[in-house]
């Protein structure tokens, strides 16, 4: 097979939202299982998938520069963790008026078992400066790209893909950074970012830098188009922020939207995830309206991924129903019950309704 057909094959059980630079959903059962089959997890990038030399040039304020191919990674400590990584622009396809950007429903959101070196341990060895800040991370991958889509005035350049973190949260060994070589047990497929890539737990997917070629460490900050032009909240009235962890958000996973399901005692099923905190509390309505009753929501399986929810629900109307789901986590974060309006359209994680039929 080419390289081709193993990228057909790989996203042939995907919902194609553009075709290339390749962005695609996951179907719904992506959320049933407590991780996500590597065929079932949702696909972003801005370009398309880069070729990679298999080297990782390790720079900027250190004192041990070094350049790792993927036997010096392999060769250190590994660890492996299930984390929900979920698009910061899950759910613009909800906000009105809608924003520019990739018009993503609402399953831009998965969760895979990740295996790979820590980060913090990679920039021990390498002893940052004392002036270090920040530390920045490239991917191979690089294009032609639209600056400032909403202005009147638009250009045009060609950027690769660069993202930062500060050199606190880089080599904070509880942060649990990876450079992850492997996904759900295999190497990485080509749209995953093959040979190897970040993640970085309880933050939107953008953090995730695929394909990761460069890593340096900075004595200023960093304030590239991918942190301070995209992936930015510009609200309609307060200041600008970053778009960093992810928003508290439950999903009903089950019965499936729009589905018929027979009268009597039904148990409602479904997942919530936050970058915030772990999951507290998820309240059902089954009337579409603010009247909420509790879930049964299980204790996290790990640190960094969904966790399941039930409700029984005695559906004893013989009607169409409209049921909601709205999580709470430890921090006290809730639900919005309308979308958190953007210019760009991140972060929206506003209650979601599904219709189902009782017969
Ligand atoms: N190099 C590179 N890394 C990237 C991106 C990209 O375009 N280029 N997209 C980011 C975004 S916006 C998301 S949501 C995640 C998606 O990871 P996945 O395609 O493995 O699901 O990768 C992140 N890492
Ligand atoms: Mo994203």
């Amino acid at each position: 097979m080419t390289l081709a057909d193993d990228l057909a094959q790989a996203r042939s059980a995907l919902t194609m939202i553009h075709d290339e630079p390749f962005n695609a959903e996951a179907p719904p059962e992506a959320l049933e299982g407590d991780t996500t089959p590597t065929e079932l997890h949702y696909v972003r990038s801005n370009f398309a998938v880069p070729a990679h030399d298999g080297s990782l040039e390790v720079g900027g304020a250190i004192e041990h520069p070094r350049t790792l191919t993927l036997d010096d990674l392999r060769a250190m400590p590994s660890v492996e963790r299930a984390v929900t990584m979920e698009c910061a622009g899950n759910g613009r396809l909800a906000m009105r008026p809608l924003p520019a950007g990739e018009p993503w429903g609402d399953y831009a959101v998965s969760t895979a078992r990740w295996t790979g070196a820590l980060l913090h341990q990679v920039l021990e060895e390498a002893k940052p400066a004392a002036e270090g800040v920040e530390v920045r991370f490239a991917g191979a991958d690089h294009g032609s790209y639209l600056l400032h889509p909403v202005l009147a005035v638009t250009k045009r350049s060609d950027l690769t893909f660069v993202r930062s973190l500060t050199l606190a949260h880089a080599t904070d060994p509880q942060a649990e950074i990876l450079i992850a070589y492997e996904m759900n047990g295999e190497p990485l497929n080509p749209d995953h970012g093959a040979p190897f890539r970040l993640i970085v737990p309880h933050w939107y997917g953008v953090a995730s830098v695929k394909w990761l070629k460069h890593i340096d460490v900075l004595t200023e900050p960093y304030a590239g188009e991918f942190e301070t032009g995209h992936y930015m909240y510009q609200w309609a009235d307060r200041p600008p922020e970053r778009v960093t962890l992810m928003r508290v958000r439950a999903r009903i996973t089950d019965p499936a939207r729009g589905a018929t399901i027979p009268a009597g005692t039904y148990t409602v099923r479904g997942k919530a995830w936050s970058g915030t905190g772990p999951i507290t509390n998820v309240d059902v309505s089954l009337t579409g309206e603010g009247e909420w009753h509790p879930a049964q929501v299980e204790p996290p399986k790990g640190p960094y991924q969904w966790q399941d929810w039930s409700f029984a629900w005695k559906a004893t109307e013989r009607c169409r129903h409209s049921l909601r789901a709205r999580a709470v986590d430890a921090a006290g974060n809730v639900q919005p019950e309308v979308p958190p309006w953007n210019r760009l359209g991140y972060g929206n994680n506003a209650v979601e309704v599904s219709y189902v039929d009782v017969r």
